[in-house]
């Protein structure tokens, strides 16, 4: 097979890069010291969350020269994520760690005043005056992940010789992906863009991109050119969710609860059992999900060390399902069976290393929420979700929420943020505020979603999954008010869930809030709904949406 080479120089989820650069027909070869890096023909430099710690990575290393050395002998060399930010000459994200300055420019932070930020989600690649860069297409999106963007200036790079493709979020254009002579860096992440990813990784393999590139000749950017690349193209994101535990057989099945009841309502009451974790996992690929969520709904009963089927779980699934995976459950410091102490870092590393792209903490970030407001809001960088977001970017974080409404009868009756509800309680209360549950909700907490969203932003959480007990398994769509308050109070996007029981509650949940992401479980495992269906649904409603590429 032939090879590429990967650069191991920060800690990162590679996994799937190596799964897709092996479906691309290409064997890993990894860099692991900067005099290695001469014996690369073709390199890839990946990289993840922040901006300086990946650069006085490589700067401490020594990399630098050794890197600048490749691109300037002309070997084909990629940049993914941080990795396209690295060749910029500096970063806003850290103003005091200098980039290889290959291309000229200050990256700068996306404007969070109007739109949740990191810019998560799929969203254009295109180049008006290349529309085949790299096999890029202008019809495709791709997956990208970032809170730190290069603006793009109308020929400001062109007239460096960049080829540059571009998408817009909330009024901002940005490079998307530029390419010059042996050089191509995507700010998107190809090993996370389905086939559409996987064509640009192939083309820099292959060396089909370069090759076009040098013969091709740009076209020059006119005022329709410009016009297709500020269009907004961030896909409405569908999710497809898989709660996973053992039944009473012993097996890992794919369940699916009523308001977290997973059980049969029979007399036997067995575990329900949907069906089987990876291959769903790729039948919901296959329909166009744009990410895929496991979570572990036992995980605070077991050990998760010994968890090895999760593992197995995410290791098998990534060798075929190219968008990303998130992994939920059991993420929190623990001691083994065994009286080992393994951090929650330690837990998370070795999901991110069997192919997990997030983490997503439920429990544990409410006991952490918890200290976090007893301790005055201060933060010591000593949870779980400090550490992670450090090590592997903020966008690597999410949390997982379970509310539970709990109704007053007037705003004031609590000290908790309430909302006036259009659904009244028991009572006819015309108030609710959210208590935050852990363990699968068995234990409410006195602490409000709004405290809760608040205090693990601070943190450096990167994205908040919205699940809602009293809506869960129910059909009847999404809590619309839980969403609108949650989004009022916090700047990091946020996945809408549960509730969801056709097509028409996701139109409604992206055309009533403004929600980054909705996920659905029960209707797509009942087979009522396929990913597919809602995709076209939106799609005829007006919204835009991702459609699978085989
Ligand atoms: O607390 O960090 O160990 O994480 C445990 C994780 O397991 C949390 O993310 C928690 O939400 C989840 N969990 C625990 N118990 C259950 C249960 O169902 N008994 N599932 C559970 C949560 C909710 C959603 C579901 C949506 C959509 N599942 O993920 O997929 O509600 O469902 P629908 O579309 O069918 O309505 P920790």
């Amino acid at each position: 097979m032939p090879t590429v080479h990967l650069l191991d120089y920060v800690a990162g989820n590679v996994r799937s890069l190596v799964n897709a650069i092996e479906k691309c027909g290409y064997e890993v070869e990894w860099i692991r010291s900067p005099e290695e890096v001469v014996n690369a023909e073709k390199l890839i430099l990946p990289g993840v969350g922040h901006f300086g710690h990946c650069l006085s990575q490589l700067s401490s290393a020594g990399y630098m020269p050794a890197l600048r050395a490749h691109i300037d002998s002309g070997k084909p060399f990629m940049g993914i994520c941080v990795g396209l930010q690295a060749l910029f000459s500096n970063s806003a994200e850290d103003s005091q760690c200098p980039g290889l300055n290959v291309v000229p420019g200050t990256l700068e932070r996306f404007d969070d005043s109007t739109k949740a930020v990191p810019h998560i989600g799929w969203n254009n690649a295109s180049c008006p005056t290349n529309p085949t860069l790299y096999d890029m297409c202008p019809n495709s999106k791709y997956y990208y992940v970032h809170s730190y963007k290069y603006p793009y200036i109308k020929g400001d790079l062109e007239s460096h010789g960049w080829s540059v493709a571009t998408a817009t979020y909330g009024g901002e254009t940005f490079v998307g992906a530029i390419a010059k002579g042996n050089v191509v860096a995507a700010q998107f992440h190809p090993e996370k863009s389905g086939a559409a990813g996987l064509r640009v990784l192939r083309a820099f393999c292959d060396g089909s991109g370069a090759r076009a590139l040098a013969q091709n000749i740009p076209r020059p950017i006119n005022g329709g050119a410009e016009e297709l690349a500020a269009q907004e193209g961030l896909t409405r994101r569908v999710i497809a969710c898989l709660d996973v535990r053992t039944n009473d057989q012993g097996d890992l099945v794919v369940t699916k609860g009523d308001q977290y009841d997973v059980r049969e309502k029979g007399d036997a009451r067995s575990v329900r059992n949907l069906g089987k974790p990876v291959e769903m996992a790729k039948r919901y690929y296959e329909q166009g999900a744009d990410e895929v969520t496991f979570l572990n709904i036992t995980s605070f009963r077991d050990c998760p060390i010994a968890d090895l089927p999760m593992l197995e779980i995410l290791r098998r699934t990534s060798e075929t399902v190219f968008v990303p995976l998130t992994v939920g459950g059991g993420i929190r410091d623990t001691v083994d069976v065994d009286g080992t102490k393994t951090s929650a870092l330690e837990i998370a590393t070795m999901y991110f290393k069997s192919g997990a792209d997030k983490v997503s903490i439920g429990s544990d970030a409410v006991i952490a929420a918890e200290e976090y407001y007893s301790g005055g809001k201060q933060l010591f960088g000593n949870t779980a979700i400090e550490q992670i977001s450090k090590a592997y970017g903020n966008q690597a974080v999410v949390v997982s929420v379970d509310p539970k409404r709990i109704y007053v009868v007037k705003q004031d009756a609590t000290r908790h943020a309430t909302v006036k509800t259009k659904i009244p309680g028991p009572k006819g209360e015309q108030y609710c505020w959210y208590a935050c549950t852990i363990k699968g909700g068995r234990e409410t907490r006195d602490l409000d979603v709004v405290e809760l969203t608040q205090a693990v932003e601070a943190m450096g959480a990167g994205e908040i999954l919205l699940n809602c007990i009293d809506k869960d398994g129910t059909n009847s769509g999404f809590d619309l008010e839980l969403i609108t308050q949650v989004k009022n109070a916090i700047r990091i996007p946020v996945i809408a869930s549960s509730g969801a029981g056709n097509p028409g509650h996701f139109q409604e949940v992206f055309e009533q809030t403004t929600t980054d992401a909705a996920l659905g479980a029960g209707m797509f495992h009942r087979g009522e709904y396929t990913v597919q269906q809602v995709k076209d649904y939106l799609k005829e409603k007006g919204l835009v949406a991702r459609q699978f590429e085989g």
